[in-house]
């Protein structure tokens, strides 16, 4: 496979350099710790590495060094598409190199034979009450894969060697996202739409078999593409990116890890706020405009009205980003080119309006700006996914992408177990006291 091969090759050139900068330079700091940082959250301490992203404050997201439309004009589009398919981008964030259309073709193929998801996992996910949360379907159905975890079998082989171990890895990660799609649209069939069976297209790439899946038509094809590409990475300090590389760094398998990494995808702060954002807007709609048009004063006096309850705005603010996120303007872009008289992204574009100066006034957000997920739901919804308890699944199957692709490179660099330090309240307040 010529994708493993371009891995082992970026991984060997790699490797001296993060050898000599830990027994070389290993004592250089580059960063200070604050009680702030220590209570709040860890904000801001540089204290990880991945070189597959890096997340700018004001520029916002680099994928291997490229912007969002960088990324997007680079690789390989899908047949008569204007966005890449999502192999093509694999094959970008797992070796920094821009695929040919053959090397994209060997990926698609590889995917089509691992992505069979065994059947005692749908039985699993079957036994769940049918109301059970999509996302605790889709972490549950990745726990339980786990049974499968080639890196899990490796381990306890006897031959286990930690320079080889990232090959098991690697295979663990393409498994992993060539069947969280099937197992997203198994999830999706089962709740919404009578447990119709998938009907799987072994001649289509990834996003256009996953609309197909889901019973969509050829236009969701793209929206697919583009959502997963969008939602794959945003360097490693995010919840579900950290749980996942922390998880792994015991050496628990990428099944293990990922099922971590979505249970923190799961939570409002993080991936849920695409849900909250729908429940937010439709709740507006319903309690503010039964009988009028929404207009800025009314979008104003909603939005006081849930920052006086005591609520987050969901959709902005951002714990790194300090400018509006370039995820948020590429799929505004898509919607003004697909779907402008939209009647739900008229009232989203109207919010993104208001909401900023609203958050400014409140003086307490260091960014006012949306996020990724202030815009996403909008596109879900017009192409007639509607359930927007779903959309965290969604963002689970392209997070898969770049969760799995720092695990490849985690293992090969052989990172260390993570085990920060924690000191006392007792301890911080002596160091307060002595300045
Ligand atoms: N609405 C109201 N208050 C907000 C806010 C928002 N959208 N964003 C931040 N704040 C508040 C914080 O709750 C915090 O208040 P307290 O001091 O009372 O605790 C204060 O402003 C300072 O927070 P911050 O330093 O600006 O932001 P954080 O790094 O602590 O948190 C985030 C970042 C994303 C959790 C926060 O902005 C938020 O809750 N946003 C709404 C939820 C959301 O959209 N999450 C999705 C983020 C993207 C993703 O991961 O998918």
């Amino acid at each position: 496979m010529a994708l493993k091969e371009a891995v082992r090759r970026k991984l060997d050139e790699f490797r001296p350099r993060t050898t000599r900068l830990a027994k070389e330079y290993g004592k250089v700091k580059i960063d200070e710790v604050t009680i702030e940082q220590c209570i709040g959250g860890a904000r801001d301490i540089r204290c990880l590495v991945t070189d597959i992203s890096y997340l700018d404050p004001q520029e916002g997201i680099r994928f291997r060094g490229k912007t969002i439309p960088e990324t997007f004009a680079a690789l390989p589009k899908a047949p008569g598409s204007e966005y890449p398919t999502v192999e093509s981008f694999w094959y970008f964030l797992l070796t920094g190199e821009v695929p040919t259309q053959a090397q994209v073709d060997e990926v698609l193929v590889d995917w089509k034979k691992r992505q069979e998801v065994p059947g005692y996992v749908f039985d699993i996910i079957r036994a769940m009450p049918r109301d059970s949360h999509p996302m605790t379907m889709l972490s549950t159905g990745i726990g339980a894969m786990q049974r499968e975890s080639k890196f899990a079998a490796y381990y306890t082989s006897g031959s286990f060697n930690k320079l080889g171990a990232w090959e098991y890895v690697y295979e663990d990660a393409c498994d992993i996202v060539a069947r969280i799609p099937v197992l997203a649209a198994f999830i999706y069939n089962l709740k919404y739409r009578d447990d119709a069976p998938l009907a799987i297209d072994p001649a289509l790439d990834m996003g256009a078999n996953f609309a197909r899946m889901i019973g969509q038509g050829d236009e969701y094809m793209d929206v697919a593409r583009m959502y997963f590409i969008l939602h794959s990475d945003h360097e490693s300090g995010n919840v579900s990116a950290h749980a996942t590389h922390l998880v792994h760094s015991a050496l628990s398998d990428p099944y293990l890890s990922y099922a971590a990494g979505l249970n923190g995808l799961a939570g409002p702060l993080h991936g849920r706020a695409n849900q909250e954002v729908l429940d937010w807007t439709l709740k507006f709609q319903k309690k503010y405009c039964s009988n009028e048009e929404p207009t800025r004063e009314l979008i104003t006096k909603a939005l006081w009205d849930t920052l006086n309850s005591g609520q987050v705005i969901p959709g902005y603010g951002h714990a790194v980003l300090r400018k509006t996120d370039p995820r948020y303007t590429s799929q505004r872009e898509f919607c003004q080119k697909h779907l402008p008289g939209d009647p739900l992204f008229k009232l989203v574009s109207m919010i993104f309006e208001v909401a900023p100066g609203v958050l400014a006034e409140h003086g307490k957000t260091k960014n006012p700006w949306p996020n990724v997920d202030a815009q996403s739901g909008v596109i879900q919804w017009h192409y007639g996914v509607k359930e927007w308890d779903f959309y965290t699944v969604l963002f689970g199957v392209g997070r898969a992408l770049g969760c799995m692709a720092n695990l490849t490179w985690d293992r090969g660099l052989g990172y260390a177990i993570e085990r920060p330090k924690s000191v006392t309240t007792s301890m911080l307040e002596k160091w307060a006291a002595e300045g």
